[in-house]
């Protein structure tokens, strides 16, 4: 296992009986006021619990989602581009450690949060299960999947935790530039050549299920949505983001002259609700219980890059002789 820090008792509370009911009132006004809650602060357990739940698995996902499009770096189309996206993937990789710094306020070690990552213990984002065969699957998640994260992101930078918000803040302001940057190679290809228009099509094909998967099961079958609103860490519920995401990306996808593959998109202009086919949510479960194309090699990846830096946290705590102990 990833060595050092102090074993963090997750809290299990799973509902409010034991907190008491002054102090959750005065916190529970704190919120309706839109005051932040900072990690000082007299929080219930089920608060913290959730927060680390919530932050913990968007740090993976920054972790684990700089692996599709690194792969992309060596063989991206020219110098200009690999540029970009050497810096793109910098930047997920950094988002990754302010969230954990984020998710450590709440108690919980970097270190137990990555064992947690590497064991399969902890989900992270769906849609990095899935694998990124061409250069326009790299472009499409550049563009498209830094654009959900954006919706997601921007909403909940509006929330009750402060070190979240801050940390969400500045990586909206970083995702702003990566979403030009996808935006511009995806428009390239969908005005390039037939060949170049063909790849561009075909990771849309890929890649709208995931994308529609990304913003979380639909507000029926979502199990945190309701206690998360209630105490502003979520600020719109799964359907919403996504139907945000429908009303901003689905005309500038069409723009370009790119195919949405699903026959019955459509926006109900009178309720405003986007009219969409089901995205199969039996495979969204399976791919984030660890049973999706990419699952196991993602956290492969991840634990020999755990392995291959063993040393350097050794050395930096000072412990350089002692021995490597073996990843679980
Ligand atoms: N993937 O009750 P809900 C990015 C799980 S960052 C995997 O609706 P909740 C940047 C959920 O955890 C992308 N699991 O859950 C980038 C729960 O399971 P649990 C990540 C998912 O929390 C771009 C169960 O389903 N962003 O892309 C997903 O209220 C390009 C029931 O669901 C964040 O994490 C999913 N998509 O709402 C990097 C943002 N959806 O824990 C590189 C913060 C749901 O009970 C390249 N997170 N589940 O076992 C959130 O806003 C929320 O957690 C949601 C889910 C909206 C993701």
């Amino acid at each position: 296992m990833y060595g050092g820090g102090t074993i963090f008792e997750q809290p299990k509370q799973d509902n409010l009986t034991n907190e008491d009911p002054v102090l959750l009132a005065a916190f529970e006004a704190r919120i309706e006021r839109g005051e932040k809650i900072e990690p000082q602060d007299w929080m219930p357990q089920l608060y913290r619990k959730q927060l680390i739940r919530m932050i913990e698995q968007h740090a993976h996902s920054e972790i684990i989602g700089a692996l599709p499009e690194g792969t992309w770096i060596t063989r991206a189309p020219g110098f200009k581009r690999k540029m970009a996206l050497i810096a793109k993937v910098q930047d997920e990789v950094g988002h990754a450690q302010m969230l954990y710094s984020a998710a450590e306020t709440l108690g919980k070690s970097r270190e137990q949060m990555i064992n947690d990552l590497i064991s399969g213990k902890s989900k992270y984002s769906n849609i990095f299960n899935y694998p990124a065969f061409t250069w326009a699957d790299s472009c499409f998640i550049s563009w498209l999947v830094d654009a959900g994260a954006i919706v997601n992101q921007l909403a909940n930078a509006r929330g009750s935790y402060g070190p979240y918000c801050r940390a969400l803040d500045r990586i909206c302001a970083e995702e702003s530039f990566h979403l030009k940057y996808g935006h511009h190679c995806v428009i390239y290809l969908a005005t390039g050549t037939t060949i170049q228009r063909e790849m561009m099509q075909a990771a849309v094909d890929r890649w709208w299920k995931p994308m529609m998967h990304f913003f979380g099961p639909p507000d029926k079958m979502s199990v945190h949505t309701e206690l998360l609103m209630k105490w502003k860490v979520k600020m719109a519920t799964n359907d919403d983001m996504r139907n945000q995401f429908l009303d901003m990306y689905v005309p500038k996808i069409r723009e370009l002259g790119l195919v949405i593959p699903d026959p019955i998109l459509d926006k109900d202009e009178k309720t405003g609700k986007w009219i969409f086919s089901d995205p199969d949510w039996d495979e969204f479960f399976r791919v984030i219980n660890g049973d999706g194309p990419c699952n196991k090699e993602r956290l492969e990846v991840r634990k020999i890059a755990e392995e291959r830096g063993a040393w350097v946290r050794r050395a930096l705590s000072g412990n350089i002789f002692k021995p490597v102990t073996p990843l679980a």
